[in-house]
């Protein structure tokens, strides 16, 4: 949707008389409706190279082209059916010709994105809005290669905004409802880069219009897909709401987007700030009876289990495990971490590997990280962290490694002193190394050590339960 010619032909072609049944539809606002919608998403210029000439039939095939699109009875008449399918909310991308002709083979030449916000809506609190975009690129980060970096200045692969009616390229809004967004297909300038209609009202719930939902479907058309008339996919053109809770891409979406991009690489190929990182021959399988761990942390009252390049989340009151990758969730960040824990005090959660360590607030990395572990007070020696656990009544966040733990005062940001002590003598019955550790479920500390975890109680100093590590993982 760049070309320029296509704009001025639209301005000739306006005045066609549409075939209409002749019924209470044959109204003069349904004709210049039809016309409009026609002329938007069905004017396949492309495909007429003798426009003028054309220009009789164009109107009566366009209907047509809509009417097989969408599945309706192909009557080449703005029948009452066709008119309630184009009264829908919608994508504003044309549904033939110029998006598909002169970008459908169009894909970018690199793996690694980056997106930038421009502007918010005031319809949601910006964190909420932050945080639908993030959820929209990971549905295609999940089944690509693709990663996506958010930046806050600059111009980024993809540029996000809202904006109402004319808002800066030629495809103006339309008000409430009919077109909700658009997006360009990968190139430079204006490529990749997604509008919002203002003019919207957008939600995070079934309310319409869900942000979520639309955006993922235009970040698809910002990767280089075309809509899809399968309408199931998410590429349908038209807005219909499913669950955006744990979504699932359809089918039809993944093996679209995979033709562009392929599958995600086994073999993760970012590079590692610390050390090269061997190579994962297979996805850890979550039910595997030597499962063990790299970290476990809270997150907002979630839990999330790391192994290799894979999240596992658990939600509070939920027993749904959702598989995520690291970098779908925090592009800059190393895979197979050390340990990781969240301070619920600041809102903070922070990741360990090797020397180094970073904070993350929300899905961002907080400015001025990584650091390296000797800032906080550990000795040289110390080449790497197995496992961290913050106590959020004393404010102290305890690090496990091998078989000592460190204590560290979050307040006033130093180690306290008489540590490191022995990790058996203090938490007895933990005789092996600590992989991953976790405070959960009413202040009960959580171990977990090779393939087995055991739920600790500090009150009466003594563990309550132990079980296999999998079992976390509804296995
Ligand atoms: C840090 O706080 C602890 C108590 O939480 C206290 O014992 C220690 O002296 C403090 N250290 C410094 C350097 O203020
Ligand atoms: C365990 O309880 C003792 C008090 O009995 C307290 O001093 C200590 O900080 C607690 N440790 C943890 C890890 O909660
Ligand atoms: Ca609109
Ligand atoms: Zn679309
Ligand atoms: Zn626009």
């Amino acid at each position: 949707m760049r070309c320029l010619q296509f704009l001025i032909f639209l301005k000739i072609g306006l005045s066609i008389a549409l075939p209409l049944l002749p019924e209470d539809d044959n109204k003069e606002e349904n004709i210049q409706f039809a016309e409009e919608y026609l002329k938007k998403f069905y004017n396949d210029v492309a495909n007429s190279p003798s426009f003028d000439e054309k220009i009789g039939n164009s109107a009566l095939e366009n209907i047509k082209k809509m009417q097989e699109f969408f599945g309706l009875t192909v009557t080449g008449k703005v029948d009452s059916e066709t008119l309630a399918t184009m009264k829908k909310p919608r994508c504003g991308v044309p549904d033939i010709g110029q998006y598909r002709h002169f970008y459908g083979n169009r894909r970018w030449q690199t793996s690694d994105l980056t997106y930038r916000i421009l502007n918010y809506t005031p319809d949601l609190a910006p964190a909420d809005v932050d945080r639908q975009i993030q959820k929209a690129f990971q549905v295609w980060s999940d089944v690509t290669p693709l990663t996506f970096t958010r930046i806050y200045d600059g111009t980024a692969d993809i540029m996000i905004s809202f904006g109402t009616r004319f808002h800066g390229d030629f495809f103006p809004f339309d008000g409430p409802h009919g077109t909700l967004a658009h997006a360009f297909a990968p190139g430079d300038g204006i490529g990749g880069d997604a509008h919002f209609d203002e003019d919207e009202t957008w939600t995070t719930n079934s309310n319409a219009y869900n942000l979520f939902l639309v955006a993922a479907h235009e970040f698809g058309h910002a990767l280089g897909l075309a809509h899809s008339d399968d309408p199931t996919a998410l590429m349908y053109p038209i807005y219909s709401y499913v669950d955006p809770n744990n979504y699932q891409l359809p089918q039809d979406d993944v093996e679209g987007i995979q033709v562009l991009y392929g599958p995600p690489t086994e073999v993760d190929p970012d590079v590692n700030p610390v050390d090269p990182t061997p190579e994962v021959p297979n996805p850890p399988k979550p039910c595997d009876p030597t499962l063990t761990f790299d970290a476990v942390t809270t997150l907002r009252g979630e839990l999330m289990f790391f192994k290799d390049r894979i999240i596992w989340r658990k939600y509070l009151y939920s027993e749904q495990i959702d598989t995520t990758l690291i970098k779908s969730i925090w592009p800059t960040l190393p895979v197979k971490i050390d340990a990781a824990y969240e301070n619920t005090k600041k809102d903070q959660v922070f990741f360990f590997k090797g020397a180094k360590y970073w904070a993350i607030q929300g899905y961002d990395v907080v400015p001025g990280y990584p650091r390296t572990i000797y800032k906080m007070g550990f000795p040289r020696s110390v080449k790497k962290i197995d496992a961290a656990l913050y106590i959020k009544d004393i404010e102290k966040t305890l690090f496990f490694v091998e078989e000592q733990y460190w204590s560290y005062d979050e307040a006033n940001k130093t180690m306290d002193k008489g540590y490191p002590r022995l990790t058996s003598e203090d938490f007895s019955g933990l005789r092996n190394k600590v992989d991953a550790a976790v405070q959960y479920n009413e202040g009960l500390l959580y171990f977990f050590s090779g393939a087995n975890w055991y739920e600790y109680d500090n009150k009466s100093k003594r563990i309550l339960r132990i079980s296999k590590t999998n079992t976390w993982l509804g296995c």
